[in-house]
């Protein structure tokens, strides 16, 4: 069995990392997860997809809202409200601890790759989960009249305004995640994310986007956008405001330079000689994750064509 690394954001990422974890060996499988979403709340650390891919590998996520954990109560979250306190960020009764056990692992000096690994451990995860940086990367959303810090964006804002560039800060100090040899990994998979605010942020660590480029022919990238729309999230109505077109090929012209495979859904076959011209080599598939076995069997669609590569 080959080694695979998986690019992750939030929900879709962490759908097809489930696939891939019901279909290999934990030991051939690395999950390294945007951390640009992070960002500090009422004093905590808190890792929106680092937990939306821990919770859901543990069957612990709530899958009809996607982010946060199943069963959940909100005593806390009422609470707080009637003292006045800040409740536009939802943050469920169980959801709260991971975010208490986390600042304070962080806070007794632990790297948030330890801090994510003992935290897996907890929910009785193999360690292979893995923060993209142990330095903080934040993701900031230019908009016609102001700077957005992600969550401002994301949650408060609703993705209303529109979007005009994406900045991210921290890159002067951040390093892609030390704790990880890239030269061990036979398939790079980047998951169904969205490229310009999951993605985007690895791709702004160096020795991570000059591997890719050294190795496109090891990269395989699976199309957020099926049928032309987002399969979750705002990717659609980020390209809308960018003047990019909402297809399969934005997506291949993004990622041009890192990889040479597309995964897209059957019902963008059309685009398929497109995406040729720009040097793909392109496979179609059933990319709507509504269940374990779609989950299942796109992971093992994948695995089967790059294990016979
Ligand atoms: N997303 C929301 O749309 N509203 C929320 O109130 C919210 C709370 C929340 C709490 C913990 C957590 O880990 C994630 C949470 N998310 C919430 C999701 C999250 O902010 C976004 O999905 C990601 O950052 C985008 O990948």
């Amino acid at each position: 069995m080959k080694n695979y690394l998986l690019l992750c954001g939030g929900v879709g990422g962490a759908k097809l990392a489930l696939g891939f974890k019901n279909s290999i060996d934990p030991m051939n499988l690395t999950i390294v997860v945007n951390t640009g979403d992070d960002f500090t709340h009422l004093d905590f650390k808190i890792c929106p997809d680092l937990d939306t891919v821990m919770y859901t590998l543990a069957g612990e996520s709530d899958t009809s809202k996607g982010w946060g954990r199943k069963d959940e109560s909100w005593n806390m979250l009422s609470a707080l409200g009637e003292m006045n306190g800040e409740t536009w960020f939802q943050l469920g009764d169980k959801d709260l601890a991971t975010h208490i056990q986390r600042t304070h692992l962080m806070k007794s000096g632990l790297s948030l790759t330890e801090a994510t690994h003992t935290l897996c451990e907890s929910f009785d995860l193999p360690k292979n989960i893995f923060p993209m940086s142990n330095q903080p990367v934040e993701t900031y959303i230019q908009t016609k009249n102001r700077l957005l810090s992600f969550q401002e964006y994301f949650v408060k804002l609703k993705c209303n305004p529109p979007v005009t560039d994406f900045v991210f800060k921290g890159l002067d100090k951040a390093k892609f995640n030390q704790d990880l040899n890239l030269s061990v990994y036979d398939e790079i998979i980047v998951c169904p994310s969205n490229p310009y605010v999951s993605i985007n942020p690895m791709l702004q660590l160096t020795a991570l986007s000059q591997h890719l480029i050294d190795f496109s022919d090891k990269v395989t990238v699976i199309s957020p956008i099926v049928n032309a729309k987002s399969l979750k999230g705002p990717t659609a109505k980020m390209m809308l405001e960018l003047d990019q077109e909402i297809s399969v090929v934005t997506i291949a012209k993004f990622y041009q330079k890192y990889s040479k495979r597309i995964f897209i859904d059957t019902s963008d076959s059309k685009d398929s000689a497109r995406l040729n011209e720009l040097g793909y080599e392109v496979h179609s598939a059933n990319l709507i994750m509504n269940n374990t076995k779609s989950k299942n069997s796109l992971a093992n669609e994948i695995i089967q064509l790059l294990e016979s590569r």
